[in-house]
């Protein structure tokens, strides 16, 4: 039998109602995850055993929409409340995620701007985002690429190989503890890393010879758990927007740009036009990444129009 998956307790937050909480407590109620979202009915993982139960008409009407990642408590085989979340990536469409596991990879080529949204994306959501640089086994620059750039900006870098298995051990130990979503462009090899992670046998993308891009593969999202470890798929994506994030607010998303947030002559600097930036100087004194400040201005001025738009 195995274990409750270490971060479902963790990231459970306490919600201050007696009755539920007695019941969890005389264990009247089951606590668990939601793996699996299936026409009205939800997979649930708790003290090693899954089931497979509807939810109670009323949460519906309340306005609580059960999804993956999601802590429920349940008895009599139906989903009796939703606890509240830590995190909620409407890009993963995944609840509680801890880490955002940002998967590149030398063909397709990777899409440093769409990274960049997802970095900032998983700050703005409190989850800690890592880069792993999948195909190890094909030669690229990336991975220099990668750490001269991003090692001030997300947690970890890893560089792996789902055909070799290549630096798996090391992306796995970091990953033990979390609860960890992954994410990335179509045939990236997202589902390659988790089949062999975890022994499965998901389809992969065969990646169109013509256009090296592939199609999306897959389509549905589903937790797998072994040994401490609790990690979900996602289908990859192209070209998104960046959502729930003002363009005032993008800086604070940036860790290399923390130390000089707030610090620029201008009260409220953009970073982007105003003279004496601290984040200017920064850029160019090399401190920080060019090509990342670059992307910033880029997602700056979409947010900006976007808000135009709205207002
Ligand atoms: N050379 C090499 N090819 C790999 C590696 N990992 C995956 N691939 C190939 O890359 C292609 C895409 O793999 P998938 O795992 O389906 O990619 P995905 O990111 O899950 O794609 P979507 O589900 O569409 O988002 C497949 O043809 C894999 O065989 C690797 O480490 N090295
Ligand atoms: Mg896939
Ligand atoms: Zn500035």
């Amino acid at each position: 039998m195995r274990a409750t998956p270490p971060s479902l307790h963790s990231r459970r937050k306490f919600v201050n109602d007696g009755d539920f909480n007695r019941r969890i407590k005389e264990k009247l109620l089951i606590l668990g995850t939601v793996c699996k979202v299936s026409a009205n009915k939800y997979k649930i993982y708790a003290d090693g055993e899954f089931y497979f139960i509807p939810a109670r008409g009323v949460l519906k009407l309340r306005g609580k929409d059960i999804k993956v990642g999601d802590v429920v408590s349940f008895s009599n085989d139906v989903i009796e409340n939703v606890e509240e979340r830590s995190s909620f990536f409407p890009r993963t469409n995944v609840a509680n995620v801890g880490m955002i596991n940002i998967v590149i990879a030398p063909l397709p080529e990777p899409d440093f701007l769409l990274v960049d949204k997802m970095i900032a994306e998983a700050y703005a959501g409190g989850a800690k985002p890592v880069i792993t640089i999948n195909k190890a086994d094909l030669s690229s620059g990336l991975a220099d690429y990668v750490k001269d750039n991003y090692s001030l900006a997300v947690s970890a870098v890893f560089c792996v190989s789902a055909e070799t298995g290549e630096g798996i051990k090391e992306l796995v130990s970091f990953m033990r503890g979390s609860f960890v979503a992954f994410a990335g462009q179509s045939a990236v090899g997202k589902t390659s890393l988790i089949n062999r992670i975890f022994g499965t046998d998901k389809t992969v993308n065969s990646l169109s010879e013509k256009t090296l891009r592939g199609r999306h593969t897959t389509t549905s999202r589903e937790i797998h758990f072994s040994d401490g470890l609790e990690v979900i798929d996602t289908p990859g994506f192209s070209s998104v927007e960046l959502c729930g994030v003002k363009s005032n607010e993008l800086d604070k998303l940036y860790p290399e740009f923390e130390q000089f947030v707030g610090k620029c002559y201008y009260v409220g600097c953009s970073h982007t036009a105003e003279p004496d930036c601290l984040i200017k100087e920064a850029v160019s004194s090399g401190t920080i990444s060019y090509d990342r400040y670059q992307r910033y201005l880029t997602i700056y001025k979409e947010l900006k129009e976007n808000e135009k738009r709205k207002y």
